[in-house]
């Protein structure tokens, strides 16, 4: 049993996403940021950096349980350990971690800091607009790509396109007008298409209650 410490937000989607995909089995543990909860001790033992998500495999690699933070860490290890959407192979395995941290390192904080600095009282035009430009020129980038391939790292669906899915679903905000972007279009339209993907990104507050009760009536142990 996997414990996905959890909110939900695009980051926590990313691995809701990718066990629904693997169909490893979970539980949900509710890490409420709006009280603050990535700050106690008991969850930065497990997440140093006070971010969620992160997880504990009750039955690590060595059978012994692991923690992991870093929803990029977290992707990487789930597709080792279900041995799908991470291939193993040299080359393939490279094409998806270019795209996973372009996703962790540019359109994930890029996004993330435009939605914060839209949202704050006090405006700031040249933060909002440098984010929201920097936003926009990764989705050019992401058309750009899925212009050559089906998915962000190649022919297949992978943990890459798992991290940058719940990134653009924020299109809307940003005033992107899909018309303009075609392939990226095309790749959104897929994936949010896949049956893994639609139930792994409508997993909300409310699930925290009915997945704990549909583990009892299973008669597993959470
Ligand atoms: N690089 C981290 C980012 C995680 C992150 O920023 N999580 C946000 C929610 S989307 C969070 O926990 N925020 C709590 C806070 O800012 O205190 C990852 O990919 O896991």
């Amino acid at each position: 049993m996997i414990d996905l410490y959890f909110w939900p937000t695009p980051n926590g989607w990313k691995i809701t996403i990718m066990l629904e995909e693997t169909k490893l089995p979970y539980r949900l543990v509710p890490v409420d940021l709006s009280k603050g909860e990535q700050h106690t001790p008991d969850f930065l033992a497990i997440s140093p950096n006070g971010r969620m998500p992160a997880i504990v495999d009750h039955d690590g690699p060595d059978g012994a349980p692991i923690s992991i933070f870093e929803s990029g860490a977290i992707l990487q290890y789930l597709g080792d350990k279900s041995g799908m959407l991470y291939p193993r192979e040299r080359r393939a395995r490279t094409a998806v971690e270019q795209w996973l941290f372009w996703q962790n390192a540019g359109l994930g904080p890029m996004a993330g800091q435009r939605a914060h600095f839209s949202y704050q009282k006090e405006k700031i035009p040249y933060a909002i607009e440098r984010y929201t430009n920097e936003t926009k020129r990764l989705y050019e980038v992401a058309d750009k790509r899925l212009a050559q391939s089906e998915y962000l790292a190649g022919d297949e669906f992978s943990i890459a396109d798992i991290a940058a899915w719940p990134w653009t679903r924020g299109y809307k905000n940003l005033g992107i007008d899909p018309e303009t972007l075609p392939n990226w279009r095309r790749w959104f339209k897929a994936v949010g298409a896949r049956e893994g993907v639609a139930r792994g990104a409508n997993i909300g507050k409310d699930d925290f209650a009915k997945r704990q009760s549909e583990m009892l009536d299973a008669g597993s142990t959470p």
